[in-house]
C-alpha cells in the first residue's frame, strides 16, 4: 500500500518510523511519503493560508500550494501504475485522498477495513479552519476523495487523526501484524464486543490476584469467563454496542457495529 501525506508539519510523521509501523515500512509492505506543502507555495515567504473570504477569524489554506502538490502525487501515481502494468501487473485503481476533518464520516473499524483494502491512500493534513473548499472540489470532481473525522472533538489539525487512521489501516495490510488472529480477537473485530481483561505472571501482585480460572487450565471455562467479562464490559462502558439479543430489547436484526 502507498500512503502519501501532504502536511506543513512533516515532523509529526517521524512517529510511523517506530514499532509495528515501522517495521512494515522497511518491509516494504507500507510506502509513506510525507510532503511538506509549504515547498509547494512558490511565493518568498511560503504562504500556505490567508484570510477568509468574507471575513471571521482565523485562517484558510490557500488552494495552489494544494494544487501544485496534489497534481504531483496524482502524477506520480498514475505514471508509476503506468510502469507497473508494463510489467504485467494489475494497474492501479485511482488514489483515494483523504482530508482529517471534524465535518467528515466518522472513522471506525469498518471504515478501517474498508481502506485497508486500497491500494494507494493520500492523506491531506489542513489545520482545522479549514482548506479551501474549491480544493475538495476540484479533487472530487477529478477522482475519490472523503472527509473523516475521528470524532466529535477538535484538533488542531489533521496530523495527529492521520497517523492515528493510517496505524488502524496499516496494522491491517496483510504481513504487517504477525500473528493475523490477533487481529480477529480484538475489540470491534468480528461481534463488536470490547475485550476481555488481560493479565499475567505473577499470580499475586500487591495482594491482588489473577482471577483463578485462568490458572485452572480448563479451556472451556476460560472462553465462558472472557466471553462474560466482554458482555459485562461493554454493557457498562458502551451499551450502544451491544448486539440487541445482549441488549434485554425483543430480538431483532443483529447489529455487531
Ligand atoms: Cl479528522 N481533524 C481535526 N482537525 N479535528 C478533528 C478530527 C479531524 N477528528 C476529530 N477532531
Amino acid at each position: 500500500m502507498r500512503i502519501d501525506v501532504v502536511t506543513i508539519f512533516p515532523g509529526y510523521f517521524d512517529a510511523l518510523e517506530l514499532s509495528l509501523l515501522g517495521k512494515a515500512k522497511h518491509k516494504g509492505l507500507i510506502d509513506v511519503r510525507v510532503h511538506d506543502l509549504r515547498e509547494h507555495a512558490h511565493d518568498k515567504h511560503r504562504t500556505v493560508d490567508d484570510t477568509p473570504a468574507g471575513g471571521g477569524a482565523g485562517m484558510v489554506m490557500k488552494p495552489e500550494p494544494w494544487g501544485v502538490c496534489l497534481d504531483g502525487i496524482l502524477d506520480s501515481a498514475a505514471s508509476e501504475a503506468a510502469e507497473a502494468s508494463d510489467a504485467a501487473q494489475v494497474p492501479d485503481p485511482d488514489p483515494l485522498i483523504i482530508f482529517p476533518s471534524p465535518a467528515g464520516d466518522v472513522f471506525n473499524q469498518r471504515m478501517a477495513r474498508e481502506l485497508a483494502e486500497e491500494s494507494h491512500l493520500v492523506f491531506g493534513c489542513g489545520r482545522y479552519e479549514g482548506i479551501d473548499q474549491r480544493v475538495f472540489d476540484e479533487y472530487s470532481a477529478r477522482g475519490r476523495v472523503r472527509l473523516v473525522s475521528l470524532g466529535d472533538y477538535v484538533l488542531n489539525g489533521g496530523e495527529v487523526a492521520s497517523i492515528a487512521m493510517i496505524e488502524a489501516i496499516g496494522r491491517l495490510v496483510p504481513g504487517v501484524v504477525g500473528n493475523p488472529q490477533s487481529l480477529v480477537e480484538e475489540s470491534h473485530e468480528e461481534d463488536g464486543l470490547l475485550e476481555y481483561p488481560s493479565y499475567t505472571k505473577p499470580a499475586s501482585w500487591r495482594d491482588r490476584e489473577v482471577p483463578p480460572v485462568l490458572l485452572g487450565g480448563n479451556h472451556k471455562a476460560i472462553e465462558a469467563w472472557r466471553t462474560e467479562q466482554r458482555i459485562e464490559r461493554t454493557r457498562r462502558v458502551r451499551p450502544d454496542l451491544l448486539p440487541r439479543e445482549l441488549r434485554g430489547e425483543p430480538r431483532g436484526r443483529h447489529v455487531a457495529e
